[in-house]
């Protein structure tokens, strides 16, 4: 029996600094019926999906800074998502800012849920790799304050038992970086759903620029290769509050291709009939990890890690 899971990657244009969480919602319910009639077990909706990228603006007042993070979840404004899932039969994943309040520690986490179709949260991912910067630097075009906002995740990079395979999560930046995928590729990962917030320019280095749309490719295809794993990458894409994001939101299969892609920069699905046993043919064979890939390699070089030679 095939374990086909259909996703749909529901990538968002951009939301006004002005939109209200039942607004965006009205959005994301709207994908979700899509997706729905599409066939999907699961839509994935971006980083951050419930509110603007407001790590973009330096902003001092608490009140304001927590006005864009979840205190709960489902909260009352999202409750109907997770009635409408219930409802049709299909999971969701969803990223959000996320506030935790424990006795006299406030916490706060740019975090990512797995819902299975019961509606029941199944699985919670913290992001770990925070770029940007944590003082407020004015002669950027626009900030990008995600190491002010929110702590490191606390979580790892976990996996769970759903959909019929093994799922995992990361966040954005997560996916430029191999150990995401690797450690969740050590745990047997099938299927890496994350979102991402990319804006087309990047202040620390322009030179970047023109090589986005390629970057954002090239590490989500080279990590669901090296890995032999799906993974899907929904963006919020397009020209939000002054700042352009790419989009090219993106199913891609454990061969490393991309079987489905967006091609606007606005709310739209991009969905894909996902074969988990189409992990199989490269975790058993290249990226055989037990028989290819033996830590006592790694002890051996790792005598070297880090050593970077004196120069001449
Ligand atoms: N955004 C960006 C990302 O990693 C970035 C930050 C932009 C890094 C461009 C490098 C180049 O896609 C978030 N939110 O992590």
């Amino acid at each position: 029996m095939p374990r086909i899971v259909t996703v749909g990657a529901a990538q968002l244009g951009p939301i006004a600094r002005a939109e209200s969480r039942a607004q965006v919602v009205s959005r994301l319910v709207a994908l979700m019926r899509q997706a729905k009639e599409a066939g999907c077990d699961v839509v994935v909706y971006p980083e951050l999906a419930l509110t603007t990228f407001f790590p973009r603006w330096y902003m001092e007042d608490q009140c304001e800074i927590d006005s864009f993070f979840e205190r709960e979840m489902p909260s009352a404004e999202t409750a109907p998502l997770f009635a409408l899932a219930k409802e049709l039969g299909i999971g969701f994943h969803l990223g959000y800012a996320e506030l935790v309040q424990g006795g006299t520690r406030t916490r706060r986490f740019n975090t990512a849920i797995l819902v299975d179709k019961s509606g029941a949260i199944v699985g919670k991912y913290r992001k770990v790799h925070l770029p940007g910067h944590a003082e407020h630097e004015p002669h950027r075009a626009f900030q990008h304050l995600e190491k002010r906002y929110f702590e490191v995740g606390d979580l790892g990079f976990p996996v769970w038992r759903s959909f019929g395979g093994i799922v995992g999560m990361c966040i954005c930046n997560d996916r430029r970086w191999p150990e995401t995928y690797r450690v969740m590729g050590l745990q047997g990962v099938e299927l890496v759903l994350l979102g991402y917030n990319t804006p087309l320019h990047n202040p620390p280095d322009p030179g970047h620029d023109a090589l986005g749309l390629h970057h954002n490719t090239l590490v989500m295809q080279a990590g669901a290769y090296q890995n032999g794993t799906w993974v899907v990458g929904v963006a919020k894409a397009g020209l939000e509050e002054g700042v352009m994001h790419i989009g090219q939101s993106q199913i891609i299969s454990p061969s490393g291709e991309t079987v489905a892609m967006c091609s606007t920069l606005g709310d739209e699905l991009a969905v894909a009939r996902c074969d988990l046993d189409r992990t199989v043919p490269y975790k058993s064979t290249v990226f055989n990890f037990a028989r290819h890939r033996r830590p006592e390699h790694y002890q051996l070089i790792s005598t070297r890690v880090g050593a970077i030679p004196p120069a001449d």
